[in-house]
């Protein structure tokens, strides 16, 4: 049986079509918005510039996207094979839609284009997504009315954080009274692919619904204050919470007349990009911690039980097989490294030539590579605070630079993921960057333990297909996790420095950001 996990991420929408039965990979394949859909202006998957902190990205885009993907993919494999769908979407993301959604979706032509056809169902053009960072006042006033943040942290597992789609609904409801007022729906990125490709409206699983500060994670549905504190009517405009493994629905009719997809076929709810990395890495059942890097870095792991991080800073979100799972998000990821990268003119082969050529600890030489302001931890900074020689501290020094970063990053993680208590003797490893050995490397230094990657890098995509698999036939997790989640040959790394090589810098990196401004 051929399942498809489809990922809607910051910078590229992909696919991967998994056999179950042969335990193989038929194919995989990615848009990326910048490259393939250079009119929406938005070279890194959202629109640059926004003011006041404000970071949107166009839905029509991941529509278009999402068309483009299935066209390709009907290149490189039999989708009349397909017999299940899943999928994930980039967390926080909203998208705003008014009343004619509900009539439009039922009746989606094949011969006109789904951006056509959705756009008049848009109460409001662009959808904030994560990186933005606009709705500190709303913050304050959700937990001024909650009972402060540790009360707004108990309920829904994370603090008001300026993300989070519960802030960022309530900054429209204020700035824009009108479009509120006539948007009869709200969905997550996720929801809301996931309700297109079913033509009906879906609900939000309690996986990404946790990244909403409007989720109580003891009950796993909307809780009543929090959504009071947000926006006036929320009840009606927010679709129903439901667990990832509910059948959302089968497929359009669509994409099986436009695509040649078998008409009919299940989908299953759609989840967070992060949860569902934690399903494509087999680190679903507690024991395995996942660091993913990408747009964003983030360290993450399913919990026995549910810790809360002390400084507000880390997450509590649902599991997609059940339970719950924690997060650190690190949003000067792949951006950050590419910044570096691009300012001394390298490729990624310099690059990594940089961190070959350099010593772990680096002479010495620190830096937290803040190029936007950091959420883990809260940081408002605008370029990266450094430590070092005077010629360092210039930017003069390339090399030095390039392992400061990348050395800046993990410790940076190191010390921000310290709440979830957890004693990792390996660290699994995903994300774009993550085939690279030296960073990798630096990763297991730095953590001192062993860091293993998987055969498959769009874990995200993988999740999907597998929890397609999952609820759509007889075959279980394990045997899942068996086919599709060993570790790649020869990929396990062991940490080649002493277990406190690393404390002077550490030390350097907590009064660099004592010092911050
Ligand atoms: C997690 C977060 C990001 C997004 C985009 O809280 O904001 O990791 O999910 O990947």
């Amino acid at each position: 049986m051929y399942t498809l996990g489809l990922d809607a991420s910051t910078q590229s929408f992909s696919a991967v079509v998994i056999d179950t039965a042969e335990g193989s990979i038929v194919a995989e394949h990615a848009i990326n918005f910048g490259q393939h859909l250079p009119q929406y202006n938005a070279p890194q998957g959202f629109i640059p510039d926004g003011k006041d902190g404000e970071v949107h990205a166009d839905p029509r885009m991941w529509l278009d996207a999402l068309e483009l993907l299935l066209q390709d993919l009907g290149k490189l494999c039999d989708l009349t094979k397909i017999k299940a769908i899943s999928g994930a979407g980039q967390q926080h993301g909203s998208v705003y839609l008014n009343k004619e959604w509900f009539k439009i979706i039922p009746e989606l032509n094949p011969k006109v284009n789904l951006a056509e056809q959705i756009e008049v169902s848009l109460s409001r053009n662009s959808a904030p997504i994560w990186m933005d960072r606009s709705t500190h006042e709303e913050c304050r006033e959700i937990s001024a009315k909650v009972g402060g943040d540790a009360a707004v942290c108990e309920r829904s597992g994370s603090i008001p954080i300026e993300r989070f789609s519960g802030p960022q609904i309530r900054r429209f409801y204020k700035n824009e009274p009108i479009a509120y007022e006539s948007t009869a729906r709200i969905h997550l990125v996720s929801s809301f692919i996931c309700s297109v490709l079913c033509g009906n409206d879906c609900p939000i699983d309690t996986g990404d619904a946790s990244g909403m500060n409007l989720m109580n994670i003891e009950h796993w549905d909307w809780d009543p204050e929090l959504l009071h504190a947000t926006a006036p009517g929320l009840v009606d405009k927010l679709p129903p919470v439901r667990p990832a493994e509910t059948q959302a629905g089968i497929l359009s009719s669509f994409f099986s007349k436009k695509f040649g997809l078998p008409a009919g076929i299940p989908v299953t709810l759609f989840t967070g990009d992060n949860p569902s990395s934690l399903v494509g890495m087999g680190a679903s059942q507690p024991g395995k911690i996942v660091v993913s890097l990408g747009t964003s870095d983030t360290f993450f792991a399913a919990m026995p039980q549910v810790v809360a991080d002390p400084k507000g800073c880390g997450h509590v979100f649902g599991n997609p097989m059940g339970g719950s799972m924690s997060l650190q998000c690190f949003v000067n990821g792949s951006l950050a490294r590419e910044a570096v990268k691009d300012k001394f003119h390298f490729n990624w082969n310099q690059f990594t030539n940089a961190l070959e050529n350099t010593k772990p600890g680096n002479g010495g030489q620190v830096m937290l590579p803040f190029f936007r302001p950091e959420v883990s931890p809260r940081l408002n900074c605008e370029r990266p605070l450094m430590t070092g020689s005077e010629a360092f501290c210039d930017w003069q020094e390339a090399e030095a630079a390039v392992r400061a970063c990348v050395e800046g990053q993990f410790l940076n993680m190191k010390c921000c993921s310290e709440w979830m208590q957890l004693q990792p003797k390996t660290i699994y490893l995903t994300g774009g960057a993550s085939k690279n050995d030296a960073i990798a490397q630096i990763l297991a230094d730095i953590f001192q333990v062993n860091v293993e990657r998987l055969a498959v890098s769009g874990s995200v995509a993988l999740g999907a297909a597998m929890r397609a698999a999952c609820q759509s036939s007889d075959i279980t997790l394990d045997e899942l996790e068996l086919s599709f989640c060993s570790p790649l040959e020869n990929s396990l790394l062991y940490p080649q420095v002493a277990p406190h090589h690393y404390d002077a810098a550490a030390e350097k990196l907590a009064k660099l950001l004592e010092a911050a401004p």
